[in-house]
């Protein structure tokens, strides 16, 4: 019979470098008493991730969600941004700040990311921009939106919070489109504690969101526009720094716990993973959603989220409500029926993944989905 855990198991849990290597490293900003305000760390930090992405048009953040607020407000967008409801809700928050109407269209089944056919049907005379997501990392249609967007002369602009190391045909999922916005905040695969980091195609925008994240200051005594304050500070630059040197690791150890995830869930009725990426996809193992189907596992996805948490197993509903569900997106005017948005947010439940979840723990919470689904029972009786 498969026990309850001890400790908790949480969706995810932040990798933490030796605290011996992070101490000796904090004397360098000790030394320096630079903290914050664009420091030698965070310069080294940025220009490190300048060289791994190949790009001078990179810019760092305190997060993902004030980096995103930004880039739609340095590339002007205003109007109305065709959008998805199946993601975290900042997504949409940035476009709010930014006094832009949101319009959710559906996502595909497959892998949950927007459905071209519905972006195109969905353009308008107010259209400016399309802000998809790579949600969980699995890469959207890049080529489908990318045609899309030029015919109409949209930006595209990803919200690629959970893309970090996602590769397609060998190279970063951060040349795609006219902007990529990653999140370093301390649930993701790879984190800074907190922060976010802008990719995109036009270097002219590189200087606009430099003064947007020092609140619009050139120099000393000028403020060239209304900016905000976004900066990372030295602390979070160097735990980036240090966590960038154990990615490949953190990925191949999340990969291990994936596949054993799929192996053993692959043959449970009522339980889908989403079907194998094309081998031109790197993937970064950064999430595990599965979806449940109530009428052939004869529990609900949520009966299965609350059973688990029981044997202290915290899995979580990303992304569960819908946004255009939320009260302050619920009277956002929509054509779309969102049918399949609305099927996957009520099936979708995601799974304790980290580079540091041992691999027996894996198993045990397969045993304890087969426990609750009945499998153990029916297995016994059969036997
Ligand atoms: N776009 C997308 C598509 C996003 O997913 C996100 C953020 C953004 C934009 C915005 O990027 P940021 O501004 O955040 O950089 C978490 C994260 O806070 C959020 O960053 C993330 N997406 C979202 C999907 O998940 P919560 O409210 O679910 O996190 P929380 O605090 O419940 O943490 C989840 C679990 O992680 C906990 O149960 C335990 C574990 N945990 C968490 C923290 C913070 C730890 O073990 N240690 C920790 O320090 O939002």
């Amino acid at each position: 019979m498969p026990e309850s855990f001890c400790q908790p198991v949480y969706v995810t849990r932040p990798f933490l470098p030796p605290l011996e290597v992070f101490a000796e490293r904090l004397k360098e900003i000790w030394d320096g008493r630079w903290l914050t305000n664009n420091g030698p760390v965070l310069r080294r930090f940025t220009q490190r991730l300048s060289d791994q992405f190949a790009t001078e048009n990179l810019c760092v953040f305190s997060n993902g969600t004030l980096a995103l607020q930004i880039a739609l407000q340095g590339m002007e967008i205003s109007g109305e941004v065709i959008t998805t409801p199946f993601t975290f809700v900042a997504t949409t928050h940035a476009l709010y700040w930014n006094n832009i109407a949101p319009v959710f269209v559906d996502i595909e089944p497959d892998y949950y990311t927007l459905d071209p056919a519905k972006v195109e049907a969905a353009i308008t005379p107010r259209t400016t921009a399309i802000l998809a997501v790579h949600v969980y990392g699995h890469p959207c249609q890049l080529e489908a939106l990318d045609a899309i967007a030029r015919r109409h002369h949209l930006k595209l602009i990803y919200d690629a919070a959970h893309a970090f190391g996602v590769e397609v045909d060998g190279r970063s999922i951060a040349h795609h489109g006219d902007l990529s916005m990653f999140s370093f905040h301390a649930t993701k695969l790879y984190h800074s504690i907190e922060g976010g980091m802008l990719i995109f195609r036009d270097g002219h925008l590189k200087k606009t969101f430099d003064y947007l994240k020092n609140f619009g200051f050139d120099g000393e005594v000028k403020v060239v526009m209304p900016g905000t304050n976004a900066k990372m500070n030295e602390f979070q630059a160097l735990m980036g720094e240090l966590v960038l040197d154990h990615l490949p690791a953190l990925i191949e150890a999340r990969r291990a716990r994936y596949e054993c995830y799929r192996e053993r869930l692959a043959e449970v009725p009522g339980l889908k993973f989403a079907p194998p990426l094309p081998d031109t996809v790197t993937y970064n193992y950064a999430y595990v959603p599965i979806e449940v189907d109530q009428e052939q596992c004869g529990v609900s996805r949520d009966d299965l989220y609350e059973e688990l948490k029981k044997y202290n197993v915290f899995t979580r509903r990303y992304f569960y409500p819908l946004l255009c569900d939320f009260a302050c997106y619920r009277d956002v005017p929509t054509n779309d029926p969102l049918t399949v948005s609305r099927a996957v947010a009520s099936r979708i439940l995601t799974l304790p993944i980290y580079a540091d979840l041992p691999l027996d723990h894996v198993e045990r919470i397969c045993d304890l989905l087969d426990l609750i689904l009945g499998r153990a029972v029916r297995s016994l009786t059969t036997e």
